[in-house]
């Protein structure tokens, strides 16, 4: 069968069963794009505006399980880095293959970019493709190695080639799924008490090896918190108890509750145990939107007023262009309290709320009625944002 090297790169991974897809436009990503419409249009969902919420879209849905790809450019990977870099700390389940198109001699970009030494130097597991008649088992194989070794594989072409014909040969089908998810908080909170953890995941992997057990999870219970915090930190704590005490009645175990590399992360650790994975600040919002669209799970992103501002709210336009019932809460407490307690006002926050007043509703972490507005948000097919003054 002779195909462009495009359409030869969709057939092949629409035949692997990739169940999600994100792209932004650019050279050599959109022409893949656009044969993945054509020939699958029900299965593939809008572009991204911007490659880091596209990325993790489609590591929130890998991480709980899917065959997902990402379709950017070299200029695009710049963008995403934050998340690429995030994520494969985090890890995924089902198979995680990024696309990259790279633009070697700079005909469509602002910018001649070498992204293969980058993708090197930050450990990342790299397949250089070409039109080649067993594309198919390259891509398959690419899951495959995916799945094993619980990390994303970049797959890097030159977008000069995407119009090259090849004659495809058969297609491999999907092989069965690696490990199911399970909630772990020291695989999947990216936070600083687990950094050095997360590296010998990350390192043991790349090898093919199992990675080390993680050490008993500290608590921080009200009057024992066994983590070394400093007194600002442990006042952010004690503010945010009376909001996840309350959240931990109305959500349900299944659910999968999304956070941010910030101070209200701290309750995926015991006795509460309410943020099962956090990737980066801004984060919260894509990981919840891929999760839920991969699992099928209910999900709520956990943000907080700095993260919102810097990216969270980006997942919002994601969320409406997918019909995707967003659970939004931004833990509004007027600093960034993870770096020192900058002021962060909430009069922003609201700015940047204009125009969602239909979906958004406000209140305080010590009201009475925040168990309603919880249980309204847990029963919405829609968006639902609110902001909890904390
Ligand atoms: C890309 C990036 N920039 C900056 C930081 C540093 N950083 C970590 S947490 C944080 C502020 C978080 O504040 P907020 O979302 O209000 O949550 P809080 O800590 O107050 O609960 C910042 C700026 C980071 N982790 N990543």
């Amino acid at each position: 069968m002779v195909v462009t090297f495009a359409e030869a790169l969709a057939k092949c991974l629409l035949h692997a069963g990739t169940a999600l897809f994100t792209h932004v436009p650019g050279y050599g990503g959109t022409e893949t794009f656009r044969a993945l419409r054509a020939l699958a249009p029900e299965r593939i969902g809008p572009m991204s505006f911007h490659e880091e919420p596209a990325y993790a879209i489609a590591h929130g849905a890998a991480l709980l399980g899917s065959r997902t790809c990402c379709i950017i450019k070299s200029h695009g990977f710049l963008k995403a880095a934050n998340a690429v870099n995030s994520c494969t700390a985090c890890g995924n389940h089902g198979g995680f293959l990024v696309l990259v198109a790279e633009d070697y001699i700079g005909s469509h970009s602002d910018t001649v970019l070498k992204i293969a030494p980058l993708i090197d130097d930050l450990n990342l597991l790299r397949i250089d493709l070409e039109p080649r008649s067993d594309l198919s088992e390259v891509i398959e194989g690419a899951y495959r190695l995916s799945e094993q070794r619980q990390l994303p594989v970049f797959l890097v072409y030159n977008s000069a080639r995407i119009g090259e014909e090849v004659d495809l040969g058969g297609f491999i089908d999907p092989a069965p799924r690696g490990t199911p998810y399970q909630r772990s908080a020291p695989h999947h909170l990216v936070a600083p008490f687990f950094t050095r953890f997360q590296y010998d995941v990350q390192m043991a992997h790349l090898k093919g090896e199992p990675g080390p057990d993680p050490a008993p999870l500290k608590s921080i219970a009200s009057g024992n918190v066994e983590l070394p915090l400093p007194p600002a930190a442990l006042e952010t704590v004690d503010r945010y108890r009376p909001f996840f005490d309350t959240f931990a009645k109305v959500r349900q175990p299944d659910d999968f509750i999304a956070g941010e590399t910030s101070l209200s992360s701290l309750f995926a650790l015991p006795p509460y145990e309410q943020i099962d994975a956090a990737t980066f600040i801004g984060g919260s919002t894509p990981l919840a939107i891929g999760a839920g669209l991969g699992s099928g799970k209910r999900t709520w992103a956990i943000s907080g007023d700095f993260s919102f501002l810097t990216g969270a709210r980006l997942g919002i336009l994601e969320a409406q262009q997918r019909g995707f019932p967003l659970r939004l809460i931004i833990l509004a407490n007027k600093v960034a309290s993870a770096t020192g307690g900058q002021d962060v006002p909430t009069e922003w926050v609201w700015r940047e709320l204009q125009g969602l007043e239909a979906f958004t509703s406000k209140t305080a972490s010590t009201s009475l009625d925040l168990e309603g507005h919880l249980r309204k948000m847990a029963e919405s097919e829609s968006l639902s944002i609110l902001v909890v003054e904390a």
